[in-house]
């Protein structure tokens, strides 16, 4: 486009509508904070209910959600998801509302992205 430089941003500049032919810098918009969605393991919530609850709240086929499972089984915790923030304290509260609802003692905690 024409002598228009690109910002730190990567947009384009908008042309100065004053008719001079300077650029004003469009404010760098922040990318917003993502948040993981963790699981944990325990030693009491059944296999088949941590794949029901990836199905369900975190839309994981079923060998995706056994793949996940069994990670968080093997190493103590593991991601179900990442979203922002609002999103990922909704995932949270469901989950362990769920597994309450169950009497399970599943929990999944917030952890914020690098
Ligand atoms: N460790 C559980 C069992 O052996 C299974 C489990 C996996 C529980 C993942 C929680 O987040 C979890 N039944």
């Amino acid at each position: 486009m024409g002598n228009r430089k690109n910002n730190s941003n990567g947009n384009a500049p908008f042309a100065n509508p004053e008719g001079d032919s300077s650029v004003q810098a469009i404010p760098k918009l922040d990318t917003p904070k993502m948040y993981k969605v963790i699981l944990l393991n325990d030693d009491y919530t059944p296999m088949d209910f941590v794949v029901l609850v990836l199905r369900r709240f975190f839309s994981k086929t079923e060998e995706q959600a056994t793949e996940i499972m069994l990670d968080v089984h093997k190493k103590g915790a593991g991601i179900a998801g990442v979203f922002s923030l609002e999103i990922a304290e909704m995932k949270v509260m469901q989950v362990n509302q769920f597994a309450q609802l169950n009497q399970y003692p599943l929990k999944s905690t917030l952890e914020e992205e690098p």
